[in-house]
C-alpha cells in the first residue's frame, strides 16, 4: 500500500484530492518479475471499494484461488476468481500482473499477448474542477500545448455549461467532452440538453454510478451520444446498455470490469455491436498507467484515452523514464517485456505504508 503526491490537486463531483493512495502486486514466478497495480482509492467515492477493501479481499480470499496455481493462460485466472462476487477493482489487481508474468515469460510485450495492433495510443487529457472559469481555460490552453488530442473536464451542477462555454470562446472547436461522475439525474434532462449546443464528443456518466434505464431515457432526450464509465462493472452490463439505448459510447478501465481478460472481451462486444471505446484512467501509477497504454493498442481502442504522461500525475513516477507524450498527442507502446517499463524500487519503498508477502 502506496501514497504519493498529485502534482496538482484532481477535483471530480465527489470532492478534491491532494494525493492518491494505492496498492501494488508484485508477483515473482519462474524467474520473472511482474507487476501490477489496483486502482481503488482510500474512499469508496468512484466505486464501493478502497484500498482497504481490496487489501482484505485479495490477502484472505484471492491471492489463496491464485497462488501457486499452474495457469495456462492469464485468460484464466478471471474464472478462478469466480466464487468472490463483485470486488474488480481488487481481482484486476492480481489479474493484470499474471498478464505481465505471462508476458515477460514469453519474453514479448503485453500488447501483443493481448491482441493489441497499435504501436502508439492517442491521449486525451481530464481536467478537474477549477477555483475559476480563468483557471480553467488556462489548463485547457496548457494541455493543449503539450499536444493531447482531447480534451474532457469534470463537470457538476453549477460548474457544466458555462466552463463549456468558456472553452469554446477561447479555442473555438476542439476535440472536447465532459465527465459528470453520476453528478445529476433524470430530472436534469432538459439542463442536460444544453450540452447539444456546443457539439461535445459524448457525455460521460450523468446519471447514477448503477444506472442504465434512466441513462437510456437520457439519451432519448440528447443528441450529444453518452458515454458510460461508473456504470459498466461487467461485460454483461455492457451488453444490457448497449441493449438499452443507454450509451453510444464506453469507456473501458481494467479495474472496473476485473482486469485485462474483462476489458479485452468488452472492447470485442462493443466492436462487434458498432460501440467504439477509450481507455479511461484512474490517476495511476506508471506501473497500472503502462498497462493501460498496453490495452489501448486494441483495434477498438478508437477515440482518445485519459492515458497521459506521467509528469501530469507524479513527479517523479515510480518508473524510470516516465511515460511521455510526443507533440502529436501520442504515447508509444513499449517494445520491451510485459509492461516494458522499469520500476525504481527505492521510490516505491518511500513510497509505502504497508506491505505484505504471501506464499504458495
Ligand atoms: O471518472 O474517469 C473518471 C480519476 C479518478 C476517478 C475517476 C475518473 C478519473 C479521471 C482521471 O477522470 C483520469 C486520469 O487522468 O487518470
Ligand atoms: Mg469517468
Amino acid at each position: 500500500m502506496l501514497r504519493l503526491p498529485l502534482v496538482r490537486f484532481f477535483e471530480t463531483s465527489f470532492g478534491r484530492v491532494y494525493d492518491r493512495t494505492f496498492l501494488l502486486v508484485r508477483a515473482d514466478g519462474d524467474g520473472v518479475t511482474a507487476w501490477g497495480e489496483c486502482v481503488a482509492d482510500d474512499n469508496p467515492y468512484y466505486g464501493s471499494e478502497t484500498v482497504e477493501t481490496a487489501w482484505h479481499i485479495i490477502t484472505a480470499f484471492l491471492a489463496p484461488l491464485v497462488l501457486g496455481v499452474d495457469f495456462a493462460h492469464p485468460r484464466d485466472v478471471f474464472p478462478a476468481m469466480r466464487r468472490v462476487r463483485g470486488h474488480q477493482m481488487a481481482k484486476a489487481a492480481l489479474e493484470m500482473t499474471a498478464w505481465d508474468l505471462a508476458a515477460r515469460q514469453a519474453g514479448v510485450p503485453l500488447s501483443a499477448v493481448l491482441g493489441g495492433t497499435r504501436t502508439a495510443i492517442a491521449s486525451g487529457v481530464s481536467i478537474g474542477i477549477q477555483d475559476s472559469l480563468d483557471q480553467l481555460v488556462e489548463r485547457v490552453g496548457a494541455e493543449r500545448a503539450d499536444g493531447y488530442r482531447r480534451i474532457k473536464i469534470k463537470v457538476k451542477p453549477g460548474w457544466d455549461l458555462d466552463a463549456v462555454a468558456a472553452i469554446r470562446n477561447r479555442f473555438g472547436d476542439i476535440p472536447l467532452m465532459v465527465d459528470a461522475n453520476a453528478a445529476y439525474d433524470l430530472a436534469d434532462g432538459a439542463h442536460l440538453a444544453g450540452f447539444d449546443a456546443f457539439d461535445l464528443m459524448m457525455i460521460e456518466q450523468p446519471l447514477d454510478y448503477d444506472d442504465i434505464l434512466d441513462h437510456a431515457a437520457l439519451q432519448r432526450q440528447l443528441k450529444t451520444p453518452i458515454c458510460l464509465d461508473e456504470s459498466i462493472h461487467s461485460v454483461r452490463l455492457g451488453r444490457d446498455a448497449i441493449d438499452a439505448g443507454a450509451c453510444r459510447i464506453i469507456n473501458i478501465k481494467p479495474g472496473r470490469v476485473g482486469g485485462h481478460a474483462e476489458s479485452v472481451r468488452l472492447h470485442d462486444l462493443c466492436a462487434a455491436r458498432g460501440v467504439p471505446v477509450w481507455h479511461g484512467g484512474m490517476l495511476e501509477s506508471g506501473i497500472g498507467r503502462a498497462h493501460n497504454l498496453h490495452l489501448s493498442a486494441l483495434p477498438n481502442f478508437s477515440l482518445p484515452g485519459d492515458v497521459a504522461a506521467s509528469k501530469r500525475y507524479y513527479q517523479p513516477d515510480l518508473i524510470e523514464p516516465g511515460i511521455e507524450v510526443g507533440t502529436d498527442g501520442t504515447i508509444p507502446v513499449p517494445t520491451g517485456p510485459g509492461i516494458g517499463v522499469h520500476v525504481v524500487m527505492d521510490r516505491v519503498e518511500r513510497a509505502t505504508l504497508r506491505r505484505t508477502e504471501m506464499r504458495a
